[in-house]
């Protein structure tokens, strides 16, 4: 009883709101006066544009942005929500916009150039008429050989190499759906997608680089065929790239009849050129599987016309890309950020786009400014967990180096303000424009952030709403949140915009019960503002209409009746100077409903000592509250973590409460799970933090947590 007082008298202090806020509003920073002139989004015109009253007519702009075989009817077709089809009626090839129409101009400038791992290996620029060339000849290929046909599926399990965005253009030359699995992810989920996909061709490479080591990835592909095999499909033939030319690293056997290298078949089409197929425009250009823990994975399928058009548009004004900038996205081509901006945005842009095949701090924390000041990249773009990576591991490298940066993009998760002026000033230079653009895979292209040029940025903030996208925030129950209030609600987009998925790849109960269903009211509704759109997040919206994110609503832990963001705990814990991530889960308790329990990583040089830990947990209850006093913090030497470097809690929160950590084939580091696992278990034997018996309701609660932001 004692608890449940205790958690009264902490009811006015700590009110929901109070701790919705803690996380301070923030100066506003001025937009760099030195680039306005050329800014593609430079004046204020741009805003009145795109105001809601010029919905939808204002995202034609985007779509002219494209080369269309046939202009589109319709603009947007509405009559049968929340299914709506862009440019309904429009032809056009997406390949033929990233490659062809560039060729007049720019056949000999770089479209591509990628960075191998090892420094001592040589940079390949790629220009647009060698990637015409390339495009081409695996087109044939993929027709020829493989018989394909417009939107068959097929699968890549493919790490960063240059051969990922080729066969990505070859397919949407042939109208054909791509499918790439992240190549971090295992062979079982690389089975698992194509079953889902009913795809039979699988493209992979023998081995890559990872910190300096060759790695086997051919091995996943044997996994692969197996996991499909569960699923029902039989994979007909594997087409194998080879990292080093000539050269196999695989302890996998090339099986007869089925595995091919690249290379070898690629002889019989030499100089082919495939005529492109003129697809619709709601015609589907890939699927990009993102995880939960249950259920079948769900394939966001995206569409040619709508996708390329939103992602293009975006492009140009949120990251300013010109033809003659470099660009380059530090990002994994299998995440939604690669697709979107790294390949295909840029490419219709006919900008050169900088792929780097490794990790940030090989060989040494300066990899990433040098490749900056060799290449003469201006335009940045990468994801907070880099960020902190870097700054944590060479906080005075950037210095060092003499490269000249524009705009720097941030996406993935919220920015702490702490880290977000380090980028600023020190990676920045204190001359560049950050972007901190919030979206996800469902949306295919930027929701909320600022123009570089022309909008204040505000650290831990990703700004307004992006172009042309009204968004709300609701209540529990369905009311709309007034702008300003400082109330944490659901954040939703009530419009429909083009890049946005199309459904959930041959599930469209799914897609509807996922992403409709909470906030619809009329189910029979043929009026699409009765449809907003989930983002699956937490926001608040300050005065000015900024909105800052708190994290997935799943991610909240429930603390006697305190409801308290992940994100705010996690900041808090960073403030404190020897940590460099921090990592909040739920853990079982018999008086308060949950408690929280930290994982902390330090930076290098310090000592995770029991001092680093005593620190974290009174900073927390500085911030927020002795409400949130973690019962334990553990510091480990690194954090499971997804393919866009975001830690994945529920592991972690398994651990914490011994229970099953559940699928981890979708985890970029699977081995850290079993070294934590060990140092937890037995740290809390010895303390008498022993199992304890948890209800079904209770495991299924920990094994979803934080489950949206896989
Ligand atoms: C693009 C991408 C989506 C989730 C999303 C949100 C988080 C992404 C963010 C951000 C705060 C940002 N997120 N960008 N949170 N500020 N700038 O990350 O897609 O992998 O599907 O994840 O990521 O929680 O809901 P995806």
């Amino acid at each position: 009883m004692a608890d449940s007082t205790q958690a009264a008298d902490e009811q006015d202090e700590y009110s929901e709101d109070k701790i919705a806020v803690h996380w301070r509003e923030e100066e506003y920073v001025p937009p760099p006066e030195r680039y306005r002139e050329q800014a593609n989004a430079g004046d204020e015109s741009i805003l009145e544009r795109f105001k809601p009253e010029n919905f939808p007519d204002c995202f034609v702009e985007y779509a002219e942005m494209l080369d269309w075989d046939q202009r589109w009817d319709q603009i947007v077709d509405t009559s049968n929500p929340p299914f709506f089809k862009w440019w309904a009626g429009g032809r056009l090839n997406a390949c033929v916009n990233c490659v062809d129409r560039h060729l007049e101009s720019r056949a000999d400038e770089d479209a591509i150039v990628w960075v191998p791992e090892l420094e001592e290996d040589e940079t390949l620029r790629i220009t647009y008429g060698e990637l015409h060339r390339r495009v081409n000849e695996f087109a044939a290929l993929l027709r020829d050989f493989c018989a394909v046909k417009p939107q068959d599926r097929v699968t890549f399990h493919l790490p960063m190499v240059v051969d990922l965005p080729v066969a990505m253009l070859a397919c949407a030359r042939l109208g054909v759906i791509h499918s790439q699995v992240f190549g971090g992810f295992s062979g079982v989920a690389c089975g698992q997608r194509m079953g889902d996909a009913q795809s039979t061709i699988l493209v992979t490479i023998d081995a890559y680089y990872r910190n300096g080591e060759l790695i086997d990835h051919k091995v996943k592909a044997d996994e692969a065929v197996e996991a499909a095999r569960k699923e029902g499909i039989e994979v007909e033939k594997i087409l194998v790239f080879r990292r080093i030319p000539g050269e196999y690293h695989s302890q996998s056997e090339m099986v007869d009849g089925r595995d091919y290298f690249v290379d070898e078949v690629l002889e019989d089409y030499q100089g082919q050129e495939v005529e492109p197929e003129s697809m619709n425009a709601e015609d589907t250009l890939f699927l990009m599987y993102t995880s939960g823990t249950t259920g079948r994975p769900k394939g966001a399928q995206h569409s040619i016309g709508g996708y390329l058009s939103y992602v293009t548009g975006t492009s140009k004004y949120y990251q300013d890309i010109h033809p003659e900038d470099t660009y380059w996205c530090f990002a994994d081509i299998g995440w939604i950020t690669g697709h979107s901006y790294i390949v295909y945005g840029p490419l219709a842009l006919g900008t050169t786009t900088v792929m780097y095949e490794g990790v940030p701090t090989y060989p040494d924390a300066g990899r990433p400014w040098r490749i900056a000041e060799q290449l003469g990249v201006d335009i940045f773009h990468t994801a907070p967990t880099t960020i902190r990576m870097l700054r944590k591991v060479g906080a005075d490298e950037p210095g060092k180096y003499d490269y000249d940066f524009k705009t720097m993009t941030t996406v993935g998760e919220p920015i702490e303000p702490d880290v977000w002026r380090w980028y600023w000033k020190v990676v920045g230079k204190g001359e560049a424009a950050i972007t901190d653009t919030w979206w996800m895979t469902e949306t295919g292209g930027f929701l909320g952030s600022t123009l570089p040029f022309l909008q204040p940025m505000k650290p831990g903030s990703c700004g307004p709403a992006c172009l042309g996208i009204q968004l709300v925030i609701f209540d529990e129950n369905g009311q709309e949140i007034p702008q300003g209030s400082g109330k944490a609600g659901y954040i939703c987009v009530r419009n429909p915009w083009p890049g946005r998925m199309q459904t959930v790849w041959g599930q469209d109960e799914r897609f509807i019960d996922t992403y409709y269903k909470r906030f619809n009211q009329d189910p029979n509704s043929q009026d699409w503002r009765d449809w907003p759109f989930l983002c699956g997040d937490g926001a608040v919206q300050a005065e000015d209409g900024y909105f800052r994110i708190l994290g997935r609503i799943d991610d909240v832990i429930n603390v006697a009746g305190h409801r308290l963001g992940t994100k705010e705990l996690e900041s808090a814990a960073i403030e404190v100077e020897e940590v460099a991530e921090a990592a909040a889960v739920p853990v079982v308790d018999e008086t308060r409903g949950k408690v929280v329990e930290m994982y902390v990583a330090v930076k290098p040089g310090y000592e995770g000592s029991q001092d680093v830990a005593q620190k974290v947990a009174a900073q927390i209850e500085k911030d927020i509250g002795k409400i949130a006093r973690p019962k334990n913090v553990w510091i480990v030497p690194d954090m499971p973590k997804t393919r866009s470097g975001k830690i994945m809690r529920r592991v972690i929160a398994g651990i914490s409460n011994f229970t099953e950590v559940g699928d981890i084939s979708t985890l970029a580091n699977p081995d850290v799970v079993e070294k934590i696992k060990d140092q937890v278990y037995s740290a809390k034997k010895e303390r008498g933090e022993d199992v304890q018996q948890l209800s079904k309701q209770q495991q299924e609660e920990i094994a979803k947590y934080g489950e949206g932001s896989e």
